[in-house]
């Protein structure tokens, strides 16, 4: 059996990191098309740096939470049996692999890495990033960004998350809000396959409707519960 999880922002709540559209949410305080868009690192990259710069110092000082540890016990308890866990996050925070998840698919990239876009290379990354900070490979200043997909660009790995979903027995959303394309459409291709759906999230989300059960609460309560759950079958 292989379970896909697509964790979204409602799992590192708890360890501090904001949400993005809820009515504190981080989309709330700034304008995403002024800080999430290609468009706006060409017209503003110092606001746009400023933004993941506090974000990746947050990020530093977080923890993760009993629903990070508890699906990095679900990897090696499926692992155990014989099945399998496709850990799908939108995050691009590093919680789940702090958690000790060995397999992580950041379809939305990664905070704690930056990319050249004058040479293409990706590299780990913890401190400020800013317009005068020379690439490690290449040496040029001005190209390096935070390696994120912002708004208008194309997720990562998405072939390997067509092949999983194709794949998976169980298709269950933590956490999301499932309002950003194309992981909001995740839940509506697995009912094409035929696989159950389940969301766990603090309430029913907008598309709750498309799913064949929901477990409401808190992420750090909720999903121990549901690991244990299936942990248990
Ligand atoms: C709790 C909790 C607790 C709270 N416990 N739960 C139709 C098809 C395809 C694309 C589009 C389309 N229509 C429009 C598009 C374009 C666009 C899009 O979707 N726009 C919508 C806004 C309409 N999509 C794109 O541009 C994407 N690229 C793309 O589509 O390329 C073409 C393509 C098409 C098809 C296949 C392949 C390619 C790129 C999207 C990039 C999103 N980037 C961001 C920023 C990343 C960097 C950063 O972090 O700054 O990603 S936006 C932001 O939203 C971030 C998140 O990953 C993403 C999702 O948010 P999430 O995780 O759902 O958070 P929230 O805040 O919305 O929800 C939190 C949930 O948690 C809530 O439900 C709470 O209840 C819950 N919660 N506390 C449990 N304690």
């Amino acid at each position: 059996m292989t379970i896909f999880v697509l964790t979204g922002a409602g799992v590192s709540a708890e360890s501090g990191l904001g949400t993005f559209r809820d009515k504190d949410g981080l989309w709330s305080r700034f304008d995403p098309m002024k800080l999430a868009t290609p468009e706006a690192f060409a017209h503003s990259p110092d606001e746009v740096h400023a933004f993941y710069n506090m974000r990746r110092q947050n990020l530093l000082s977080a923890e993760p939470n009993a629903a990070h540890r508890a699906l990095a016990h679900l990897e090696v308890g499926l692992a155990e049996r014989g099945d399998r866990l496709f850990l799908c996050t939108q995050n691009i925070d590093d919680l789940h692999e702090r958690a000790g998840s060995q397999r992580v698919v950041h379809m939305h990239g990664e905070l704690l890495k930056a990319r050249c876009t004058a040479c293409g290379e990706t590299m780990p990354w913890r401190q400020d990033l800013g317009v005068e900070v020379p690439c490690p490979s290449c040496r040029r200043s001005g190209g390096l960004r935070p390696h994120v997909v912002w708004f208008g660009e194309m997720p990562l790995e998405m072939d390997a998350i067509d092949d999983a979903l194709r794949e998976a027995d169980l298709f269950v959303a933590i956490g999301t809000s499932g309002s950003v394309y194309p992981a909001a459409g995740f839940v509506s291709e697995a009912r094409r396959h035929g696989i159950r759906t389940w969301e766990i999230n603090l309430e029913p989300s907008d598309n709750a409707r498309q799913f064949d059960e929901g477990r409401y609460g808190p992420a750090s309560e909720a999903v121990p519960a549901w690991v244990e759950h299936i942990l248990m079958r």
